[in-house]
C-alpha cells in the first residue's frame, strides 16, 4: 500500500509585466507558466483568479499577479532551482532586480514552514507587506498560517488594508 502521508504544499507567487513573443500579454504568459511548471513531480492544487497590480518599484508597467498552490516532494532548493528554469524557459535574464520581467515565479510558502538559506529565505520576506501577494493568496489559502507571525493569510490581508491611525495618541485628543 503506498503511504498515505500528504505531499508538502508550497505556495508560488506570478508575476509579469512584459508581453511574451508567443504567449501574448502578462496574463496569458501566467497561465502558460502554470501549465509549464506542471510536471511529474509538481501538481498544480489550484490557482488564484489573476489581479493587475500597480508596480512597486522602480518599473512603470502594471503587473499581472497570481498565487498558485502546488503539491510537490521537491525539497525547496529543488523547487526554487525549477522555478528559474521556467522563468528562463520564458526569456527572464538574470542580473535585472525589479526591471521589466518577462516572468517572475517566488516561492511565498512551504507547508514545511521556514527555510533559509543564502538566496532562498521561505516565508518569502516582503509577502506581508504586498498586496499583490496576499490578495490572490487569501482567495485561495485564507487559513494558511505564516509561520513567524502566526497569523493567517487572511489576518495578514486586514492588516494590509486597513488603515491605521498615524499616531496612536493623536486618536485620545
Ligand atoms: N514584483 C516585483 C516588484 N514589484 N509589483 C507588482 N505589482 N507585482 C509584482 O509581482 C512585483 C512588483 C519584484 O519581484
Ligand atoms: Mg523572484
Ligand atoms: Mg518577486
Amino acid at each position: 500500500m503506498t503511504s498515505a502521508t500528504p505531499l508538502p504544499l508550497y505556495a508560488i507567487g506570478l508575476g509579469s509585466n512584459r508581453r511574451h513573443a508567443r504567449h501574448g500579454d502578462p496574463r496569458q504568459v501566467l497561465l502558460a507558466a502554470l501549465s509549464a511548471l506542471e510536471s511529474d513531480d509538481i501538481e498544480p492544487m489550484d490557482v488564484s483568479p489573476i489581479i493587475a497590480s500597480d508596480p512597486i518599484g522602480p518599473s512603470r508597467r502594471r503587473y499581472a499577479n497570481a498565487v498558485a498552490l502546488v503539491a510537490s516532494p521537491l525539497s525547496p532548493p529543488e523547487m526554487l532551482e525549477r522555478l528559474h528554469e521556467v522563468e528562463s524557459a520564458f526569456g527572464r535574464r538574470t542580473g535585472q532586480r525589479w526591471s521589466a520581467r518577462t516572468l517572475d515565479l517566488d516561492i511565498l510558502l512551504w507547508s514545511g514552514g521556514v527555510w533559509s538559506e543564502a538566496g532562498l529565505t521561505i516565508p518569502h520576506p516582503a509577502m506581508q507587506q504586498r498586496a499583490f501577494v496576499l490578495g490572490p493568496l487569501r482567495a485561495i489559502a485564507p487559513d494558511w498560517r505564516h509561520p513567524l507571525s502566526a497569523r493567517t493569510v487572511r489576518q495578514l490581508a486586514a492588516r494590509l488594508i486597513r488603515p491605521k491611525p498615524v499616531d496612536p495618541n493623536a486618536e485620545a485628543h
